[in-house]
């Protein structure tokens, strides 16, 4: 399995669309777990990239086609990552990665572990502004809203969208929660947010406490 899970990082870093989803599809054909081949070989790959970007040794265009690969492997992995709770109802979550901020690879993880978990999803997107947040859970009367970020610059940005529904009288009604790469549990306590996920799993089981806590 070794094998397998160095060629994906391998094509990961190369940014080859089509090997990637192919060599996941077959990785579970020979047994491996979703979460596996995305814990030994597609995170791991990502961040290889992302030191390669922060080295000036790979260039937007590059990172892009292995942000793509990656979208695409998940989304051979994505049938595996749901549960068998998919059907719980478990309430609506509005979500997107906030103003200014483009990344969207472990905010649509969060998104298919949610719907795998039974909850009904409304994703924004990126570049979501506090008020298209305000807006969208007055119009799905949603009772919980997920912040991504994966910039420092971004991070103000979730603290504006919590003062936003509270200016605009949701607060009491809905429980937020968020994460990305620079959030820690102590922003999360700072910027009066109810939950953090460090990853997308936690951020699931953080979801999950919140909806029941209603
Ligand atoms: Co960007 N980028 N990027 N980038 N990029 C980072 C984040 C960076 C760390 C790279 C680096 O320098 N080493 C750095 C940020 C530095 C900082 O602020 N501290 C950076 C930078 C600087 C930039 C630009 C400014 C570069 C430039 O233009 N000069 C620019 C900004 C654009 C913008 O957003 N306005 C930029 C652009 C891009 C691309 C567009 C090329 C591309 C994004 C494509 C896309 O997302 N569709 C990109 C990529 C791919 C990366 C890296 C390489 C990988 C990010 C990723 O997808 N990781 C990244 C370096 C890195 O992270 N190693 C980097 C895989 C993903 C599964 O992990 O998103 O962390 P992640 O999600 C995790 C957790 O964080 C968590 O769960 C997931 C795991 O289970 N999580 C949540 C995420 N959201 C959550 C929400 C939750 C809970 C948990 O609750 C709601």
């Amino acid at each position: 399995m070794l094998e397998i899970y160095a060629k994906i990082s391998e094509e990961l870093i190369a940014g080859n669309l089509s090997e990637v989803p192919n060599l996941c599809r077959q990785a579970l054909e020979d047994g491996a777990l979703a979460q596996e081949i995305m814990d030994e070989s597609l995170f791991p790959a990502m961040d290889i990239v992302g030191q390669k970007m922060k080295t000036g040794e790979m260039f937007i265009p590059e990172v892009l086609r292995s942000a793509k690969s990656m979208q695409a492997g998940l989304e051979v992995l994505k049938e595996k990552l749901t549960s068998e709770d998919a059907d719980l109802g478990r309430g609506t979550v509005v979500i997107g990665t906030v103003q200014g901020d483009l990344h969207d690879i472990g905010k649509n993880l969060v998104v298919m572990l949610l719907e795998g978990a039974g909850f009904k999803v409304v994703d924004l997107g990126v570049d979501v502004k506090p008020e298209q947040f305000v807006g969208a859970v007055t119009d799905h009367g949603a009772a919980l809203v997920g912040l991504s970020a994966l910039l420092t610059t971004t991070m103000p940005k979730m603290s504006e969208t919590v003062q936003a529904l509270t200016e605009a009288g949701l607060r009491e009604k809905v429980k937020i929660f968020a994460g990305g790469a620079p959030v820690t549990q102590k922003f999360i306590d700072e910027i009066g947010a109810d939950g953090y996920g460090a990853d997308a799993a936690s951020a699931v089981e953080k979801a999950k406490e919140l909806a029941q806590a209603g």
